[in-house]
């Protein structure tokens, strides 16, 4: 099975998923994302004359959001509208930049306090990428700089990742289909009890 397939079996039930890819610029999400990506995607760039990218694609499945949460705070208002559609997240992290870590780790306050994220349990996949080059933190090291350990009511998890080769993207995918299946078991089990 496919990364992509994985990821579209992770939907359950669910006729489409809204996976939002998120993370500084540089930060790899591109090439995140070309990796998951089947060839037949349809790729959509909407709002590209006002300064601010946002690129979708979907299939008949799975539907991606992916854009840059820096530098660009005045369209903050325009990204965040897509906040409430998303039911995953996958956040970006440029592990061999150092010196922006703060501002990821900022952007990630900003995210997990605002109002269509804080109440969720959504799940919260994080791509400590660019793993190959030399210097760069272990994601134990990223964990700790961007304080991971105070999310208690949203499932998540670290990956390194080589997003150049693919490397660690696979082990991300299997979690999130993991948090799926216990998702389906949770609802199993209550069916049960009432
Ligand atoms: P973005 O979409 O988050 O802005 P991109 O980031 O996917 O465009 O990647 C930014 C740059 O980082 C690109 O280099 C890309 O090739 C590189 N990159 C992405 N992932 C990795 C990785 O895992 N390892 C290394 N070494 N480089 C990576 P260019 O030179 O095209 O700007």
């Amino acid at each position: 099975m496919g990364l992509f397939d994985k990821l579209a079996s992770w939907l359950g039930l669910k006729k489409e998923v809204n996976v939002l890819c998120l993370g500084l610029d540089n930060s790899g999400k591109t090439t995140i994302i070309n990796q998951l990506k089947p060839s037949n995607a349809q790729t959509q760039d909407i709002v590209p004359t006002i300064g601010f990218n946002i690129e979708k694609f979907k299939t008949s499945s799975l539907s991606f959001t992916v854009f840059d949460m820096s530098g660009q705070g005045r369209y903050r208002n325009l990204w965040e509208h897509y906040y409430k559609e998303g039911q995953a997240i996958i956040f970006v992290i440029d592990s061999a930049d150092k010196l922006r870590m703060v501002v990821a780790k900022e952007e990630l306050d900003t995210l997990l306090n605002h109002p269509d994220v804080k109440h969720r349990r959504i799940p919260i996949l994080f791509f400590a990428n660019k793993m190959d080059v030399r210097d760069s933190l272990s994601s134990v090291k990223v964990s700790q700089m961007l304080c991971l350990e105070n999310i208690k009511d949203k499932p998540w998890h670290i990956c390194a990742t080589n997003a150049l080769k693919g490397e660690g993207l696979q082990e991300g995918v299997d979690w999130l289909q993991g948090t799926r299946d216990l998702q389906d078991g949770l609802c199993l089990c209550y069916i049960f009890i009432i």
